[in-house]
């Protein structure tokens, strides 16, 4: 049986998308969650990047003492390995590719840096968060429209494309400051879809211990 380790915070959306994939694909068998104290400065020390992860980030994944980063290759596969959520077709298969590439640049990539600032930061810049709020509003747009008509990103049924593409959204509104119930339907169903899956758990359900202070 593969065993796995999880090196997280538990607000890192970018945990949860593995933590909530592992959930799903390994039917409940748990993997060893690591907490790690990306508050503290952990992941920007020499000793970590050397031995951890040269590239900094958290999530870092263990596969029977593999070390593997960037959830997006992770989570295909996840899905390859596991047989589920990876897309049935070729189409398929490239539209999970174009919307993991479009959610890690774009809705992930500006949540993530904007729930931060705006939340577990105190005191943000106006400008930057301004900024970055006026990006989101379109990436949300985007998203919104598409979803309208359709049950899933990329598929007729779930892949790795929605789980990692709802991460961020399905952490309490307070924290990215976005009523997604009431400002963009179509996604607001969609994160309701997503969590009527057998097995899921909200992210501070799935990810424990110490947690950063927030300022909202
Ligand atoms: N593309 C990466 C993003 C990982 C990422 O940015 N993780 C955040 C925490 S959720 C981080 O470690 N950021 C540190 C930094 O940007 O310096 C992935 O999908 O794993």
């Amino acid at each position: 049986m593969t065993t796995y380790r999880l090196h997280y915070f538990p607000e890192s959306g970018n945990s949860y998308k593995l933590a909530l994939a592992l959930m799903l694909t390994l039917c409940g068998q748990t993997f060893e969650p690591v907490w790690t104290d990306f508050g503290g400065g952990v992941t920007r020390t020499a000793e970590w990047r050397d031995t951890v992860n040269r590239m900094g980030e958290i999530p870092v994944l263990e596969e029977d003492g593999r070390r593997m980063t960037q959830t997006a290759p992770i989570l295909l596969r996840l899905a390859e390995r596991h047989g589920r959520f990876g897309g049935t077709t070729e189409d398929e298969r490239q539209e999970i590719l174009r919307w993991l590439f479009w959610d890690n640049h774009k809705l992930t990539g500006y949540m993530a840096m904007y729930r931060f600032q705006r939340a577990f930061t105190t005191s943000p810049d106006p400008a930057v968060l301004d900024f970055m709020r006026r990006r989101l509003d379109d990436f949300l747009g985007i998203l919104d429209a598409h979803l309208s008509g359709r049950l899933f990103v990329a598929a007729e049924q779930v892949t790795v494309a929605d789980l990692s593409m709802t991460s961020y959204l399905c952490f309490p509104p307070n924290e990215s400051g976005y009523d997604l119930a009431a400002s963009h339907p179509a996604i607001a169903a969609w994160l309701k879809r997503i969590a009527a899956l057998p097995g899921w758990r909200a992210p501070y359900d799935l990810l424990p211990g110490q947690r950063l202070r927030c300022y909202v």
